[in-house]
């Protein structure tokens, strides 16, 4: 079997992990990555949501951080702070250093984003096919509006220094009007047998991927059923803030208001949490077919349960 998944950072790639775990070494799992989160700092591109999947299904995630690399020291960044050089607010480890350096290095030396990516995957051995939604800069900015005035800030800055303290009056996705899916993403998407989107990020993850021109459009016309896992477990995100960034696109922070944003003619299948059994004839209604189960990533296994979960609900959905 043929697997697309649209991801996201943690959640994403937690999710994956548990796919990974319940698939057989016969299915391929291509996972389109997004890259709005990426930041340009020190002269070098950092990718977090792309690292953050190599690193988790490579093994060298930090486990509790769930960003960044196990066993990681800080001497770069305790350097730069002696030259007086930020931000602070934003942890770049040593050795996750490493790779933004052979990243950049491989950036400036010509290649593409998907063509380091490869590379960067040739170490890590995540089990799956890594593709950035593009090899265009995409960035996410967030605009604010704080005793500064009205200004738009790196998403890293609103999510990592402001803990989205703030409230978000837009979500813009620069350069996404103008980028094109990377090589793979599009052929992926026509010849999946199933879509799945994890419980990422409605707005700044899997939001901005499909914001790629053409990624939207080759979902809605796949012939592979899209089935989605709820990120909103009774009115909350289950870790982040994404209550915060689906307010200032006017979406309420529940598992059916996210389903019906994304609606019918994008997803044909949606799993809520258990708590949330009672929004399923609301997700119905709007076209979506949906089941409660268990959503909660707290092991690999319950994970893995959650992935059979909305396999199943593909091959009920199948058209
Ligand atoms: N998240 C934090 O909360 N604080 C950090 O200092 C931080 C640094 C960081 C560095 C590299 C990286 O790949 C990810 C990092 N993250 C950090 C996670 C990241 O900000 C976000 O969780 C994602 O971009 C949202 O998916």
């Amino acid at each position: 079997m043929r697997i697309v998944a649209l991801a996201g950072g943690i959640g994403g790639a937690r999710f994956l992990r548990g796919l990974l775990a319940a698939v057989g070494p016969q299915d391929e799992i291509t996972v389109i990555g997004n890259t709005g989160d990426d930041i340009h700092l020190y002269g070098l591109k950092v990718c977090p949501d792309l690292d953050t999947v190599m690193y988790t299904l490579g093994g060298g995630i930090h486990e509790e951080q769930g960003w960044g690399r196990t066993d990681e020291t800080w001497s770069i960044k305790a350097e730069m702070k002696e030259y007086g050089v930020g931000p602070e607010w934003f942890g770049l480890g040593d050795r996750d250093f490493a790779t933004h350096l052979v990243r950049s290095q491989m950036l400036t030396a010509g290649y593409t984003l998907s063509q380091v990516t490869e590379a960067l995957c040739v170490r890590w051995k995540p089990g799956v096919r890594l593709l950035p939604m593009s090899d265009d800069r995409v960035e996410t900015h967030v605009r604010i509006t704080d005793e500064q005035g009205s200004r738009a800030i790196h998403f890293q800055e609103y999510w990592v220094r402001l803990h989205a303290a703030v409230d978000a009056e837009a979500i813009i996705p620069v350069g996404a009007d103008t980028a094109k899916p990377a090589p793979g993403v599009l052929e992926a998407i026509a010849a999946a047998d199933v879509i799945l989107f994890p419980p990422s990020n409605p707005v700044v993850s899997i939001g901005t991927i499909l914001a790629v021109p053409g990624i939207r459009e080759a979902v809605a016309a796949a012939p592979a059923p899209v089935v989605g896992l709820s990120p909103i477990i009774g009115g909350a995100p289950v870790r982040g803030m994404a209550d915060k960034v689906l307010a200032a696109v006017g979406v309420e922070a529940t598992a059916e208001a996210v389903a019906l944003n994304y609606g019918a003619a994008l997803i044909d299948g949606w799993l809520v949490d258990t708590a949330d059994e009672g929004s399923v004839a609301a997700v119905e209604a709007g076209g979506i077919a949906c089941r409660a189960v268990p959503l909660l990533m707290t092991d690999v296994e319950a994970t893995a349960e959650m992935a059979r979960a909305a396999l199943a609900l593909a091959e009920q959905v199948r058209k």
